[in-house]
C-alpha cells in the first residue's frame, strides 16, 4: 500500500533560528516526535515531515525537490541562489515570519574618516557574505576586494586582514565590542518560508494552504490584542479612533449603568500605555488587555 502524501519541510537544526521555528510549529498545533540522530522529525498529527539541517543547505534542498518547504533566513537564500541562474531553480518567498530579523551591513573602524560609500573604493572588505556584497558594490558603482572569511569577520580590521566588514547585524553590539561602526545596510532580513517551484500534488497543496492559515492565524495572534473596557456610550467612536487596528467592537450595555457600556474588540496591534493613558482620559475604565492565542478569519 502507498503511503499517504506527506510536506517535507526543512529547518535549521541548531542556531538562531531553530528555536522560533519550533516554536511556530508548536504555537500551529503541530506535535514533532525526533527520528533518528535527531536528524529528522516527523508530526504526529499533521502530515508534515521535518529535515534538521545546516540554514546554508535550506535553499538548496528546496531548489532541488529534496524537500518542498524551508525555513531560512532572507540573507542566506539571497547568497546561496544564484540571481542570473535558471528561474525553475529559485525558491520562492511564501511568508515572512517575522523572527530571526538582522540586517547584512557594512562596518568600518571607529576612527575612519568616513564620507559615503566611495570610501569603500580601493579597500578591502572582509564578509561571509560575498555575493551579496557584490552585488551591492556594483550597484553603488564601487570597486572593492571582497575577502570571504567563513566566521569571526567582526575581527578582520584588527588582524589586518581587511580595511571593513560586511557582516550580519542584530543589536550592534558585536561590531561596538571590536571597535567597528555601521555606515551602510547592505539588505534587511527576516526568517521566511520558502517552496520550490515543482507543483505539489494535490493532496499535499491541500496540506499547504492549512499550514499557511495555521501560520498565518498565529502570526496574527502574535500582533493582535483583546481589549476590554467599560466607557461612556458617546465615546465609543472615539475610543474605536484611539486603539491601533481595532476591528468592529461589541458594544453591551451595562446593568445599572445609564450612559456606560461594555466594550470589546481584537486590536490588530500591540496596545501600548500610551494608549491605555489615551483610552482613560477619553473616560475609559477598567481596561483590560489580554494575549489571544489562535485567530482564524
Ligand atoms: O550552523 P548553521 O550554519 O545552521 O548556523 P549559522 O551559524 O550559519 O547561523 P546562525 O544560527 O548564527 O544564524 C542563523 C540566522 O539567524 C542568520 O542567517 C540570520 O538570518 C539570523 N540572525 C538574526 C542572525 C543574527 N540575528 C545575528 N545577530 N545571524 C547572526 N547574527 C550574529 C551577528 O553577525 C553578530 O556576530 O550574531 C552576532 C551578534 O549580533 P549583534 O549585532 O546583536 O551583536
Ligand atoms: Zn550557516
Amino acid at each position: 500500500m502507498t503511503q499517504p502524501p506527506r510536506l517535507r519541510l526543512a529547518m535549521q537544526k541548531s542556531g538562531r533560528l531553530s528555536d522560533p521555528s519550533r516554536r511556530l510549529l508548536e504555537r500551529s498545533g503541530i506535535e514533532l516526535q525526533s527520528g533518528g540522530q535527531r536528524l529528522s522529525a516527523s508530526a504526529t498529527n499533521f502530515p508534515l515531515d521535518v529535515m534538521l539541517v545546516r540554514d546554508d543547505d535550506i535553499p538548496r534542498f528546496v531548489a532541488q525537490g529534496v524537500c518542498d518547504l524551508g525555513i531560512v533566513g532572507q540573507n542566506v537564500l539571497l547568497e546561496t541562489i544564484d540571481p542570473a541562474g535558471p528561474a525553475a531553480q529559485k525558491p520562492q518567498v511564501v511568508r515572512k515570519l517575522g523572527f530571526g530579523n538582522c540586517r547584512l551591513a557594512l562596518a568600518v573602524p571607529v576612527a575612519a574618516a568616513y564620507e559615503g560609500v566611495g570610501w569603500f573604493r580601493g579597500r578591502r572588505i572582509a564578509t561571509s557574505y560575498p555575493r551579496c556584497l557584490e552585488q551591492y558594490l556594483a550597484k553603488n558603482e564601487v570597486s572593492a576586494t571582497v575577502v570571504e572569511i567563513s566566521g569571526a569577520v567582526e575581527g578582520a580590521p584588527v588582524l589586518g586582514v581587511a580595511d571593513a566588514v560586511c557582516d550580519l547585524v542584530a543589536t550592534g553590539s558585536t561590531l561596538r565590542a571590536n571597535g567597528l561602526r555601521e555606515v551602510e545596510t547592505v539588505l534587511t532580513s527576516e526568517a521566511v518560508l520558502i517552496q520550490g517551484d515543482r507543483a505539489l500534488p494535490a493532496a499535499t497543496q491541500v496540506y499547504l494552504q492549512q499550514l499557511l492559515e495555521r501560520f498565518d492565524g498565529v502570526m496574527k495572534a502574535a500582533r493582535s490584542k483583546y481589549i476590554m473596557m467599560n466607557a461612556p456610550a458617546e465615546a465609543v467612536d472615539l475610543i474605536t479612533s484611539l486603539v491601533p487596528g481595532m476591528e468592529e467592537p461589541t458594544i453591551v450595555p451595562l446593568h445599572g449603568k445609564s450612559g456606560r457600556v461594555a466594550l470589546h474588540a481584537v486590536a490588530g496591534e500591540n496596545v501600548f500605555w500610551e494608549t491605555m493613558h489615551k483610552l482613560k482620559a477619553a473616560g475609559a475604565s477598567s481596561i483590560l488587555v489580554v494575549d489571544i492565542e489562535k485567530i482564524i478569519a
